[in-house]
């Protein structure tokens, strides 16, 4: 049976959860550290690293909230085991960015920055997902601070630990690197349907050498 699909369960349809994972009610909030201060005079959103320009693109507060606005449904896998099932996300779309400031043809993965430095690192197969969205909004609705206003990455089918909240910019990278939570024990890769979790679970090839 495929995994996001509908199953019936005691006369209710329940969707189902990736291995190990329990549905969660309401919206928890998990991160390590505190939820930094939004200043929008001094924030701004880079793109950086191996870009086929050369170049660092950058957009001002103003600028960013003007990108073409798409919405995602998708689902928040935590990887100590709550799953938060069928948000709707409303952002700017990662092939957005893709598109506007194009990676050079050697990248093969990201680093997606946010505040006080934390980092998650992905696939660019995974960022270029049309799932992956910078987030400015859930159901509709600001994020609040909590939730990594004014900007977080959701990559739906990946544990939410590569997600940054707090999101400031995006390393094009032609080689992989762990990003924080991959330096410390989890997955390089982090894919729930095959609850990869911890980086010992690693097979040859699916992350750089601990
Ligand atoms: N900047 C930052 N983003 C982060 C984290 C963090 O520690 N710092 N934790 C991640 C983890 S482990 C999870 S489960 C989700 C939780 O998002 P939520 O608090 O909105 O539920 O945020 C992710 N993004
Ligand atoms: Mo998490």
């Amino acid at each position: 049976m495929g995994h996001p699909v509908g199953s019936e369960s005691g006369g209710a349809v329940q969707p189902e959860l990736p291995p190990g994972q329990r549905l969660q009610r309401g919206w928890p909030v998990t991160h390590y550290g505190p939820v930094p201060k939004f200043r929008p005079e001094r924030w701004e959103f880079r793109v950086f690293g191996a870009t086929a320009d050369g170049e660092k693109h950058t957009w001002n507060h103003e600028e960013f909230s003007a990108l073409p606005y798409g919405t995602v449904e998708g689902d928040l896998h935590c990887v100590t085991k709550f799953s938060m099932l069928g948000a709707e996300w409303g952002g700017v779309c990662a092939a957005t960015i893709l598109e506007l400031a194009p990676p050079a043809p050697g990248v093969t993965h990201v680093m997606v920055w946010a505040e006080y430095g934390f980092s998650s690192n992905l696939r660019l197969t995974d960022f270029a997902s049309d799932r992956t969205i910078f987030a400015t909004h859930k159901g509709g609705e600001l994020l609040t601070a909590e939730h990594g206003f004014p900007l977080r990455l959701v990559v739906p089918h990946l544990y939410a630990w590569k997600g940054p909240k707090w999101v400031r910019g995006v390393e094009y990278m032609t080689a992989d690197r762990r990003g924080f939570w991959e330096e410390r024990g989890y997955h390089n890769v982090g894919d729930p349907w095959r609850e990869q979790r911890y980086s010992y679970q690693e097979e040859p090839g699916e992350g750089p050498e601990l």
